[in-house]
């Protein structure tokens, strides 16, 4: 068995966009009736609730942003009492207030299908042994995999994040065929594999589907190389749902958005205007059919485009790029906008560096200086100095290329950089310290 959606996965767009517009003008009079927050906005905005006639009206509701869900902790948005909510996540809280997210029961079904929906396109069965190595708990990676997992009749194995040695016990003896948990902690468990000598071909893995941070075309090479897996990129936040939002099928060129249950648009995040298909932007948001909690418009803060051609799997949901960065780890140094993501893809395609870097911002005097520290392989580290620096100056030049900024160097030994059992944190910003 598969879990295909066809009606809904594979609709024309004509219809897929008439049944958006009657759920976005269910969701606009939902909120208006049940959410304070939003009746006041719209009231304020001149907004009548009732006056939806097309989609492309959506530009007139106001944006809904991460600090109007902090501002409204814990429950000031949802739109059901208490009593109607079964289950509550939230996100980490590491910089700020946590914010609050609560699903009825409908939200939950609607969620578990979301997510079977995108397991079926990474190519997962109920004849799969699926280990969900993402964190259980208030974090939404875990509990979403899992019941679409569930749902999907796959053989579930909630081994949560962590304990790389019994992961890969678990891999072995449990036969797992899918693996789920971050690109980077791929990464982790298939080094630590390849240090216990582990050979890859008698394992039964196929699949592996990974989200809930960013990476790069490279790393997904890397990754499907070190484990010999389809590996699939999906994508969600928790203010909208979690994991469910969208997912790559193995065609893997792109991620389909579950459109009949989420509005996309992508903007100018300094303009709120819309961008042309294609251009990248800000992903914002609208939930179509969540009771619980219901978002208009939401700011994600990430940055993707759309991809507006037909794809071979024969779904008609369009899908959205992989997410390249956010417009809050964007740096600026020496007025050039730098990602993260871009110093990722150069790394992950040299020769004799792992995949393993961090990147350090740093302010002196008033300039900002951005310092990339880069794992290499055993054998160049204990190398001469002349190849080292050789390699140095190759990193350097590609970066600069890429970049159009000058970026320090340095290489550190295999090994020396913290590892992460969930979302990596690439970047150490010391800047405000100075
Ligand atoms: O990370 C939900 C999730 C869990 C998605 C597991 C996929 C798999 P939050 O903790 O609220 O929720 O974090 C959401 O993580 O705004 C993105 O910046 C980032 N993110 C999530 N998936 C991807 C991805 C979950 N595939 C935030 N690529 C989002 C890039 C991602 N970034």
């Amino acid at each position: 068995m598969t879990y295909w959606e066809k009606d809904n996965e594979c609709m024309d767009r004509a219809e897929l966009e008439q049944l958006q517009l009657e759920r976005l003008q269910s969701t606009v009079n939902r909120v208006t009736t049940h959410v304070p927050f939003y009746r006041k906005k719209f009231k304020e905005m001149g907004i009548d609730p009732e006056g939806f006639n097309s989609l492309s009206d959506i530009t007139t509701l106001p944006f809904t942003t991460k600090d109007d869900l902090r501002n409204n902790y814990p429950y000031g948005l949802f739109a059901v009492p208490l009593r109607d909510i079964v289950r509550v996540h939230a996100s980490s809280g590491t910089t700020g207030t946590a914010t609050v997210v609560g699903y009825t029961r409908n939200d939950l079904a609607t969620w578990s299908s979301m997510v079977a929906r995108i397991l079926t396109g990474a190519g997962v069965t109920h004849d799969d042994v699926v280990q969900i190595a993402f964190g259980y708990g208030m974090f939404t990676g875990g509990f979403g995999l899992h019941y679409g997992a569930e749902k999907l009749g796959a053989s579930v194995i909630p081994i949560s994040s962590g304990n790389t040695k019994r992961q890969i016990q678990i891999i072995q003896d449990f036969r797992s065929t899918a693996l789920v948990c971050t690109p980077s902690y791929a990464l982790v468990l298939a080094d630590a594999m390849a240090e216990m000598d582990i050979n890859i071909n008698s394992l039964s893995l196929k699949f592996g589907l990974f989200g809930g941070e960013p990476w790069s075309e490279a790393m997904r090479n890397e990754i499907q190389d070190k484990l010999h897996i389809i590996a699939t990129d999906n994508y969600g936040l928790s203010e909208v749902m979690g994991p469910g939002v969208a997912g790559e099928c193995i065609e893997r060129n792109g991620l389909h958005i579950n459109e009949d249950h989420f509005y996309v648009e992508i903007i100018n995040p300094e303009t709120m205007a819309p961008m042309p298909m294609g251009e990248v932007g800000e992903v914002v948001i609208t939930t179509l059919t969540k009771e619980g909690f219901p978002v208009i418009r939401y700011r994600t803060r990430d940055l993707a485009h759309l991809i507006d051609a037909p794809c071979p799997c024969g779904r008609t949901l369009r899908r959205m790029s992989r997410v390249i960065g956010r417009t809050d780890d964007m740096l600026i140094i020496k007025g050039v906008n730098v990602y993260p993501m871009q110093i990722e893809a150069i790394l992950f395609d040299i020769e004799g560096t792992s995949p393993h870097y961090q990147i350090i911002v740093e302010r002196e005097g008033r300039l900002d200086r951005i310092t990339v520290l880069v794992e290499v392989v055993e054998s160049i580290f204990f190398d001469q100095m002349k190849k080292q620096r050789g390699l140095v100056d190759h990193i350097k030049k590609r970066l600069a290329a890429e970049l159009g900024i000058g970026v320090e160097v340095k290489l550190v030994e295999e090994q020396s950089l913290e590892r992460f059992d969930g979302k990596a944190q690439r970047v150490i910003d010391r800047r405000e310290l100075s």
